[in-house]
C-alpha cells in the first residue's frame, strides 16, 4: 500500500510532494493516534473538488429553510446556487409560508460593482416585502459585495426597522475560508445570535428534540421524521434540512440535538449546551445497523422504560420491512470495493451503509473535513489556528440566565457518556480497516492514480469527479445529490440506496468503455523550474 501511495505523489514537485503527504493517512489500527492535515489550502494549480464559503453558507446551511426569501446580493450566476441548484425540498404546513420555488437576486451589473449596489438591494427587499410578504429575509453576499464593500448589514437593519420582520445579513463571500465550511460558520452562528430564543412555544410533547446538521438531500429528513414520529418523538427544528426559521426560534426548548454532519454544526452543538444546557448526541441514521444504534443511544438518553420499548418495537418493525431486501443485495454485492470522497461527513457514514451491503470501503476522503472530523474531537485543543480561519468571526455565548437548565445531573451525563456518544464524536479515521486509506482534499489525478491502481467498483463522488471515473469504466454514484434518487436514510432509504448501487455496478456498461488512453499512453510530461 505505501508502493501504491509513493505512485500517487510521485509526479509532483517536492514541495507539493510533502505537503500532500500530510493530507494523506494508510489506516494503522496499531497506532493510537493517526494525524491528518486538513483545513488547510489547497495548493494553487491543483484542481480541487471543494466549494466556496457561499455554497456552504447559502447553498447548504440556509437555502433548505423553507419560510424565508433568501436574496442573493451578487450577480445573476451566483444566484444559480439557490433552491433548485442545491436540490432543496420541503413539506409545508397549514399557516407555513415557503419560498423555496424561487429565487431571489439583486442581479447586480457594472454600474452596481462601479457605484453601489446597496440601493439595489434595499429595492429587492421592498419588492420582495410587497409581492411576498415573508416574516424573514436573508440576504447573502457573493464575492464582488465583499470587494466593493456594500455595508448589507446596514441594509438589513433599516429593513428590520421598517418593516418589523427578521432581516438577516450574512458576509459569506465566495472567497472567505478554505472550503464551504467557511459558509457553515457564517450562516450558523447567524441564526444562533439571531433566531434561536427568539419564541417561547407551550411544549406539550415528551421528548423534544433538534435533528442538527441534516438538510434533507434526496428526502432524507422526511424518512428521519417519519421514524422519529412513529416512535414518538417531537422535532421542535431542524438545522436545516424542511427546515423553517420560525422553528428554529423555539429550538432552545428541546431537551436533545441530535448532530447527524458533525462538521457543519458541532460548535453550534456546543453552544446550545452552554446557553441553555442542553446536550447534544452524535447519531447516524444512513444505514440500518447505524440507525438502531443512533435510536437506542437517544432512548438511553431519555432513560424512560415506555421510550425504550416503543423504540424496540419500532426497530423491529422496520427491520423486518427491509431485511429480505438487504440480504439479497448483500449476496449480489459481497466482496466488492468503494471509494468515497465527499464533503465532510458522508464519507464516514456511507462506510457503514455500504458494509451493510457486503462493500468494503478502500479509500475514504473529505473535501473540507477538520482534523477532528477524520481523527476525534479530543484533537480538537491541538488544532492550529490559521489566518484564514481568523477571517470567519468568532461567536461567543454565555449562559442565559433565565432559560439555562440541566436536562440531566452532572453524574447521570458523566455516567451515560461512557455508553453513548454524548457531546462527542471519535471521527472517520478510528473506524476505518487496516490499510485503507483516509484522503483530504483529494484532487483529480489522485483520483485517476488511486482508481487505476485500487480499481474499486464503485467511486461515490459529486458532480465533478463522477465523469472522471465513468470515463475510466468505474461506476460512480454522487453521494451529494444521490443522483437525484433518494431517500437512503434509516431503514427503508437503505434498501432504496442498495438498489440503485447494485444496479450501477452490476451494469454491464462498463465493459463497454474502453477509452483510448488504455490503449496507448496518454500525454508525457516533466515539470520544469526548480522545483
Ligand atoms: Fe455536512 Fe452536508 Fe456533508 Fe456539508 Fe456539502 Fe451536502 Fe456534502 Mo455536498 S453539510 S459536510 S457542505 S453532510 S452540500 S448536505 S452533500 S458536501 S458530505
Ligand atoms: C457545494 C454543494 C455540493 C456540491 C455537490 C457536487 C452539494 O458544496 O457547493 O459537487 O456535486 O451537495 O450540492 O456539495
Amino acid at each position: 500500500i505505501e508502493e501504491t501511495l509513493e505512485e500517487v505523489i510521485d509526479s509532483y514537485p517536492a514541495k507539493s510532494m510533502k505537503n500532500r503527504k500530510e493530507h494523506i493517512v494508510i489506516r494503522d489500527t496499531s497506532q493510537d493516534k493517526q494525524k491528518i492535515m486538513a483545513n488547510t489550502r489547497t495548493i494553487p494549480g491543483i484542481i480541487s473538488n471543494r466549494g466556496c464559503c457561499f455554497a456552504g453558507c447559502q447553498g447548504v446551511v440556509l437555502g433548505p429553510l423553507k419560510d424565508v426569501v433568501h436574496i442573493v446580493h451578487g450577480p445573476i450566476g451566483c444566484c444559480y446556487y439557490t433552491w433548485g441548484m442545491r436540490r432543496n425540498q420541503a413539506v409545508v404546513g397549514e399557516n407555513e409560508k415557503n419560498f423555496l420555488n424561487f429565487s431571489f437576486s439583486t442581479d447586480m451589473q457594472d454600474s452596481d460593482i462601479v457605484f453601489g449596489g446597496e440601493k439595489k438591494l434595499e429595492q429587492a427587499i421592498d419588492e420582495a416585502m410587497e409581492i411576498f410578504n415573508p416574516g424573514t429575509i436573508m440576504i447573502t453576499a457573493t464575492c464582488p459585495v465583499g470587494l466593493i464593500g456594500d455595508d448589507i448589514h446596514a441594509v438589513a437593519r433599516r429593513a428590520q426597522e421598517k418593516y418589523g420582520i427578521s432581516v438577516m445579513a450574512f458576509s459569506c463571500e465566495g472567497y472567505k475560508g478554505v472550503s464551504q465550511s467557511a459558509g457553515h460558520h457564517i450562516a450558523n452562528n447567524e441564526l444562533m445570535e439571531h433566531l434561536v430564543g427568539k419564541k417561547e412555544i407551550e411544549l406539550e410533547a415528551e421528548y423534544p428534540i433538534n435533528l442538527m446538521g441534516e438538510y434533507n438531500i434526496g428526502g432524507d429528513a422526511f424518512e428521519i421524521e417519519r421514524v422519529l414520529g412513529k416512535i414518538g418523538y417531537k422535532i421542535i427544528a431542524t438545522f436545516s434540512g424542511n427546515g423553517s426559521a420560525e422553528a428554529i426560534m423555539s429550538a432552545h426548548e428541546a431537551d436533545l440535538n441530535l448532530v447527524q454532519c458533525h462538521r457543519s454544526i458541532n460548535y453550534i452543538a456546543e453552544m446550545f449546551r452552554e446557553k441553555y444546557g442542553v446536550p447534544w448526541l452524535k447519531v447516524n441514521f444512513l444505514g440500518v445497523d447505524q440507525t438502531i444504534k443512533s435510536l437506542r443511544d437517544m432512548a438511553k438518553y431519555f432513560g424512560d422504560e415506555k421510550l425504550i420499548q416503543r423504540t424496540e418495537a419500532v426497530i423491529a418493525e422496520e427491520l423486518a420491512a427491509v431485511e429480505q431486501s438487504l440480504a439479497m443485495y448483500q449476496d449480489l454485492l459481497e466482496g466488492k470495493t468503494a471509494f468515497l470522497f465527499v464533503g465532510g461527513s458522508r464519507a464516514h457514514h456511507y462506510q457503514n451503509v455500504f458494509k451493510r451491503i457486503g462493500i468494503d470501503t478502500v479509500v475514504a476522503g473529505y473535501e473540507f473535513g477538520h482534523r477532528d472530523d477524520y481523527e476525534g474531537r479530543e484533537v480538537i485543543p491541538d488544532i492550529k489556528m490559521t489566518a484564514d480561519d481568523r477571517n470567519i468571526p468568532e461567536l461567543e455565548v454565555e449562559k442565559d440566565e433565565q432559560r439555562y437548565h440541566l436536562r440531566l445531573s452532572k453524574e447521570k451525563m458523566e455516567e451515560l457518556a461512557k455508553e453513548i456518544p454524548l457531546n462527542n464524536y471519535e471521527g472517520m479515521i478510528k473506524e476505518m480497516e487496516d490499510g485503507t486509506i483516509a484522503i483530504d482534499d483529494l484532487n483529480h489525478h489522485e483520483q485517476v492514480k488511486l482508481t487505476k491502481i485500487l480499481k474499486p467498483d464503485i467511486y461515490c463522488s459529486g458532480i465533478k469527479d463522477k465523469y472522471t471515473s465513468h470515463k475510466m469504466g468505474v461506476f460512480s454514484k454522487q453521494l451529494h445529490s444521490y443522483d437525484y434518487s433518494g431517500p437512503y436514510a434509516m431503514f427503508k432509504g437503505h434498501v432504496n440506496f442498495a438498489r440503485d448501487v447494485a444496479n450501477g455496478i452490476l451494469s454491464p456498461t462498463w465493459g463497454y468503455i474502453n477509452p483510448p488512453w488504455k490503449k496507448e499512453a496518454g500525454l508525457e510530461g516533466n515539470y520544469g523550474g526548480d522545483y
